[in-house]
């Protein structure tokens, strides 16, 4: 039953392909899933247009109006398969202890039985009736030290024409990998098998059943039963976070759920900093931001929006590339005042998924403009007008509604987005989506009570995952849905990694850009604004303020800030830096509360920073 039959199936292994491990691993996949087809993508451009243009005859795809947004799509969902699905994400090390307390865990021959290898195996037949991609990738500029490669078998086109945007996608990748070379094996299929005769939906998955598997140890990739987003784009969430975090400790380095910009200053001086924010907590923004009135001169880059990829370099600095090669970005709030460069690398070979259709054949979501048009039709193809808003709130775009693009986009791309050297890191933000108690900005004193920050970060949940929103939860570094192991022996990595650095290690700082005021309304303007803060975390770096010593860390007095064409009183900065006793009080019992999840292997450096801050605090 396991032993791969080939009848009737032809590979199409293009000539230039000469990695035996890799075909015949396509072959047996092929022939477990029983694929109709075997497709292996080059990475052109003829090719993206020919799979697009698929798209559009199968339904999937929308072509916009190419006078409104030239050479850009549009698809809708099934409305089981919006977001990444935590709690069928799984990781299958060898002990549950090694998966740790906040990863879902299945032993491994378990989860093969069920998936591949038991005679009801999920993904045996799965492909029937379907063409399979193969979709070889680099993470990381091509031949970069610090870059992987993966291949992804998927039976969604819609998969490999994300693929080519998000990575490098094709031939480019396979030369790198050579006849020998190692990588990351992903395996897809949208749980949705054709029999003979059978129509298609536009959207094929499987809305009852959806794995998405992990085994760290053999650093493979099965994903069952969506084809959304961080589910379905593999080289993602999956391998460039969950697989890399376990390759990152195993062989010293750091895999981050981080956007990386370069800011450089009126002097021409340029400095890079990663920063952790949870999903859908403005990384694309921050990323992106265009310095406001009162900062002219300066300017900010990117070199990633979601994930940083981290090692020590020869000097003993850190150096980051970012491993993907595009953006997968929330469209919801995105307008010319958010993220004016965003909207213009939004004009021209964009993948909108979830947004809502004009009447002329353009996209619009909630937030794109201030009044919305008087009839759309809305992400699940219903007719839509702002009446629909009033009676019920139903929203036309879905509130986890997508854009994909290439990065080559973005007009604020950093010139060495694509160095296969990476940009040495001299500041980590990590921050939250907090309506109360965490400052707008406080610096650590030092690397232990950084990490501290990080990992007793919370943030109130939103719609980039399924389940309930607005809800406090520990996020520590932003990294609780993408750790491939043991979260505290990820802290203890940290820590390890901190104590190599030594001096050479970046600054540590932890923002909160969501404090409400009395009225539930934010008071800190964010966007473009947050330069202020960005340029008094420069200013630290290069000892020009002196800030002011707290509890929780170093912040900045009011008048450390430049305020220049942005009213913000003393009494605001009060409401958005306050550090109140009771709420805490109160914010450490949370601390406690994780700690106590992760007892058995927590470092007790951690604990320790606990109690400092609470005898500062006369608790
Ligand atoms: O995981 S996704 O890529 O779907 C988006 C996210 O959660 O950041
Ligand atoms: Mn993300």
């Amino acid at each position: 039953m396991n032993a791969p039959t080939m009848e009737g199936l032809r590979l199409n292994v293009p000539a230039y392909v000469k990695h035996a491990r890799l075909i015949a691993w396509v072959a047996e996949i092929a022939a477990l899933t029983e694929a109709a087809e075997v497709y292996w993508c080059d990475g052109s451009q003829a090719e993206y247009d020919r799979l697009c243009d698929e798209l559009v005859a199968k339904g999937t795809f929308k072509r916009l109006n190419p006078a409104k947004r030239a050479n850009s799509f549009l698809a809708c969902s099934d409305p089981s398969d919006v977001a990444r699905v935590e709690d069928r994400t799984f990781i299958c090390s060898r002990t549950k202890d090694e998966a740790g307390p906040t990863n879902h865990w299945m032993a491994p021959d378990e989860m093969r039985a069920l998936l591949q290898t038991g005679d009801q195996a999920l993904f045996r037949g799965s492909m029937k009736g379907r063409t399979m991609y193969v979709v070889p990738f680099s993470m990381g500029p091509l031949g970069s030290p610090i870059a992987h490669i993966g291949v992804e078998l998927s039976d969604s086109a819609y998969v490999a024409v994300n693929m080519r945007l998000m990575t490098r996608m094709g031939k480019g990748a396979l030369e790198v990998l050579g006849d020998d070379g190692h990588f990351v094996p992903c395996v897809h299929t949208v749980g949705a098998p054709l029999q003979a005769g059978q129509a298609d939906s536009a959207w094929p998955c499987n809305p009852s059943t959806k794995y998405i598997v992990h085994y760290p140890e053999t650093r493979e990739i099965w994903s069952y039963g969506s084809g959304y987003g961080g589910n379905a784009l593999l080289g993602k969430k999956c391998f460039a976070l969950r697989i890399a975090s376990t390759m990152g400790r195993d062989q010293g380095w750091l895999a981050e759920h981080m956007l990386i910009l370069g800011v450089t200053n009126p002097q021409g001086v340029k400095r890079h900093v990663a920063a952790a924010f949870p999903s859908a907590c403005g990384k694309t923004n921050f990323a992106m931001l265009i310095p406001p009135a009162g900062f002219e001169g300066w300017k900010v880059t990117t070199i990633g929006d979601d994930i940083a990829w981290i090692k020590p370099g020869a000097d003993g600095r850190l150096r980051a590339i970012n491993p993907e090669a595009g953006y997968f970005g929330v469209a919801p709030g995105t307008n010319t005042l958010t993220n004016p460069n965003c909207m213009a690398s939004l004009d021209r070979d964009v993948i909108f998924t979830n947004v809502a259709l004009t009447d002329d054949g353009d996209v619009w979501w909630e937030g794109l403009t201030a009044e919305a048009p008087a009839h759309l039709i809305d992400w699940q193809g219903k007719d839509w007008t702002p009446h629909d808003a009033k009676v019920d709130g139903r929203k036309a775009a879905h509130p986890n509604a997508r854009f994909t693009i290439a990065a080559t986009n973005n007009p604020a791309l950093d010139a060495e987005w694509d160095n296969p050297e990476g940009v040495v890191i001299d500041a980590f933000i990590f921050g939250g989506r907090r309506s109360t108690t965490v400052p707008l900005v406080t610096q650590a004193r030092n690397w232990v009570e950084g990490v501290y920050m990080a990992a007793t970060m919370g943030s109130e949940t939103t719609a980039a995952a399924f389940g309930q929103q607005g809800v406090v939860r520990r996020d520590p570094f932003a990294m609780l849905p993408f750790m491939g192991y043991n979260m505290s022996d990820y802290f203890a990595h940290w820590l390890k990694m901190g104590a190599q650095l030594g001096a050479q290690a970046p600054a540590i700082f932890c923002v909160n850009w969501f404090r409400k005021g009395a009225d539930g309304k934010f008071v800190w303007p964010g966007y473009g604004e947050n330069m202020r803060v960005l340029a008094w975390m420069l200013d630290r770096l290069d000892g020009k303020v002196e800030g002011s010593d707290n509890a929780f860390g170093v912040s900045p007095k009011y008048d450390e800030i430049h305020w220049g064409g942005l009213p913000f009183t003393h009494a605001h900065f009060e409401t958005v830096t306050h550090i109140d006793k009771a709420d805490w009080a109160a914010e450490l019992k949370l601390h406690d509360e994780l700690f106590a999840q992760l007892a058995l292997r927590l470092p007790a450096e951690l604990p320790a920073t606990k109690a400092a801050i609470a005898q500062r605090l006369g608790l």
